[in-house]
């Protein structure tokens, strides 16, 4: 809107633009706002047909999707029983007690976090989880948890999907009230890449259980319990959830020459997070470099140094993964992380239908009914097709795994980054050096943030035509990127074994590190005063009271909250579009249904697109619910 000013304002027709026109032409701001929500969607509509989806690098224009069908369920039957209903009933010692001495093997559903943030670089939206929120509480009340929020969910639902995670957390939150909620917190850096003040991180918590979290899965990527500590704290003082403390698992404990990341180091450091007051223990296998063997060793370990439920995560990429599922189960896990078949397997956890086929009719089995659990991961297939342009092209399991370390949920945003950079055809250089630049590093934990500074090194290597050894002996005259100063300045906090000191001194140049907590030195966030101010600057033009939680939002990421809140203002709800129109606009003559609120649902129908005038603006006509309507468009092609 604001192009569309510059291009009909006088001066600009007339050739007569200075350096100074933007700055003496405040009318160029003057942006007018679709005023009700049908011609904000519309709006948006027009512009994704006329210019597509920025977020859509590639579109398949012969492409049919097929209608994902929901496993039916009774819409007045009332919600079955489930662990929400226990947690309630129990609170949190006494539920983890429960689930300790309960002899069945226990689900946790991942298919709405980490699944789709392995496959799909994160972009599945609530409009599809919604469609089968409520039939999946009915259907299957049994299962342990369901992953929902947090992890990468909470940055790219603001930035690439222009919606709420606060509403999505609350909406699911309406369609199953039975079934405990997880989400993955990044410990001392909650839902981001770097360090947060301390009392943000302690809000954050509190406002999450209140819409909706029960289990926190807390971790520090690079394992210090020092930085878990406070998140763990959080969870018990300020909230009835479930505070599980994540071990990240690196390397192989099998092997004898593995002298940082052996049994010991995992043994001791689930003590640890015990005596910090965890609630469970999370084995976080992030990157599936937990082989089967080792899982036996490591689980047994576990159950024999601490008195807490033991819950396994992993990822498929070898597709040796349900492999160790059962030889962990075989050990006494408690709980292991799946995801629904359709969107399982690869990067993302294995596949749930088949794990509850293995274990039936074995003492440990625990009773789903097959036939809807599979209704349930074709609707994911279906629905995933949707998704194509961020499918990561992994096309089959890979061993190669075992080398580069490189974690799941990494890997589908690693292959497009290396692309988006040119670097496409050197993709094995990458992951090679992903390896090398680990080594440099002192054999780090790696898993977000330290495994993004790692992939950032990685790629700037690769692009810069540098090798480990260009780098110790020329690295006084290369600027590093700004992550990998920061990682070595402490802001991620303090590695097993500390830095190596001589790299160190070269990336940081004169810098000083620090060796204390990175939130030491952060100013706490005077909630009073910034969320007043915060009202302030974005509540105009805001169709509905800005809440703290959009405060916390902002302040986890002031400039895609930004755009989120413009787009919000232009466009409305996006999070109500359906995700084929969302991503590829509609073809001539289509029609789609949006349900604006429950209840109000507008039909929407192409009519036609009309040529570009003289300043390139383009009319598109929709009849929606049998009434033409028009949006002009600036057709930037
Ligand atoms: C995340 O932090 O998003 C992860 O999934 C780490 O494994
Ligand atoms: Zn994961």
């Amino acid at each position: 809107h604001f192009l569309r000013n510059v291009i009909q304002h006088d001066t600009f027709k007339a050739g007569k633009v200075t350096v100074n026109f933007i700055q003496n032409t405040p009318e160029l701001f003057n942006i007018k706002l679709p005023q009700d929500r049908t011609s904000k969607v519309t709006q948006f509509l027009g512009e994704v047909i006329v210019n597509g989806n920025t977020d859509v690098k590639y579109k398949d224009e012969n492409k049919v999707f097929r209608n994902p069908k929901v496993p039916i369920f009774n819409i007045n039957d009332p919600y079955p029983k489930g662990t929400k209903n226990l947690l309630t009933e129990l609170g949190p010692e006494k539920f983890c007690e429960w689930l300790k001495n309960d002899s069945k093997i226990h689900y946790t559903d991942t298919t709405m976090r980490d699944a789709h943030q392995s496959l799909l670089a994160t972009r599945m939206r609530t409009f599809d989880m919604m469609k089968v929120a409520e039939s999946y509480a009915k259907n299957h009340p049994n299962t342990f948890s369901m992953e929902v929020w947090g992890g990468a969910t909470f940055d790219v639902c603001l930035r690439f999907l222009h919606e709420s995670p606060w509403t999505r957390l609350r909406e699911l939150r309406k369609a199953v009230p039975n079934i405990l909620f997880q989400m993955l917190l990044r410990g001392s850096n909650g839902v981001g890449y770097k360090a947060y003040p301390d009392n943000l991180i302690e809000k954050f918590v509190e406002k999450s259980w209140e819409n909706g979290v029960d289990v926190f899965r807390i971790f520090d990527s690079l394992n210090w319990v020092k930085a878990m500590e406070p998140s763990i704290n959080y969870v018990r003082d300020r909230t009835g959830g479930i505070a599980q403390a994540a071990i990240s698992y690196t390397g192989d404990i099998l092997d004898i020459k593995e002298t940082k990341y052996d049994l010991k180091y995992y043994t001791r450091l689930a003590k640890d997070l015990e005596n910090a007051g965890a609630h469970m223990i999370a084995i976080k296998d992030m990157a599936g470099l937990l082989k089967p063997y080792a899982a036996t060793e490591l689980v047994a370990a576990l159950k024999d140094t601490v008195n807490l439920p033991i819950h396994l995560h992993t990822h498929d990429t070898s597709s040796l993964q349900s492999a160790t599922y059962l030889k962990a189960i075989e050990a006494g896990v408690d709980v292991v992380d799946v995801a629904l078949g359709g969107l399982s397997g690869l990067t993302s956890q294995p596949n749930f239908n088949s794990i509850v086929e293995m274990m039936k009719y074995e003492k440990r089995a625990h009773a789903f009914d097959i036939d809807t659990l599979n209704q349930f991961s074709n609707f994911w297939e279906d629905t995933r097709e949707m998704y194509y342009p961020f499918e990561s092209g992994l096309k089959a399991g890979t061993a190669e795994v075992y080398q580069h370390e490189i974690p799941g949920g990494q890997y589908s945003n690693l292959r497009p980054q290396a692309i988006a950079l040119g670097l496409g055809d050197r993709f094995d250089e990458v992951k090679k050096m992903y390896t090398e630049v680990n080594k440099m590093f002192g054999n780090l934990i790696k898993v977000t943030p330290s495994s993004k500074v790692v992939g950032d090194m990685a790629i700037f290597m690769v692009t810069n035509n540098l090798t480990p050894k260009d780098v110790m002996e020329r690295g006084d005259e290369v600027s590093f990127p700004e992550s990998v100063i920061s990682f070595f300045r402490g802001d991620l906090g303090q590695p097993t074994g500390g830095f190596p000191k001589e790299l160190q001194e070269i990336i940081l140049k004169n810098q000083k590190p620090y060796t204390d907590r990175p939130n030491a030195h952060l100013e706490p966030i005077d909630f009073d005063v910034e969320y007043e101010d915060f009202k302030k600057r974005f509540q105009k033009g805001f169709t509905r009271a800005l809440e703290i939680e959009d405060f916390l939002s902002y302040t986890l990421y002031p400039k895609v909250f930004e755009q989120a809140h413009e787009s919000y203002k232009m466009y409305g709800n996006l999070a109500l579009v359906p995700t084929k129109n969302f991503f590829y606009g509609m073809k001539q003559r289509e029609e789609t249904s949006i349900e604006l609120e429950p209840g109000k649902t507008i039909i929407v129908r192409l009519l036609s697109v009309g040529i570009p005038n003289e300043d390139g603006v383009r009319i598109v006509f929709f009849s929606v619910n049998g009434e033409n309507r028009f949006v002009e468009v600036l057709d930037k092609s």
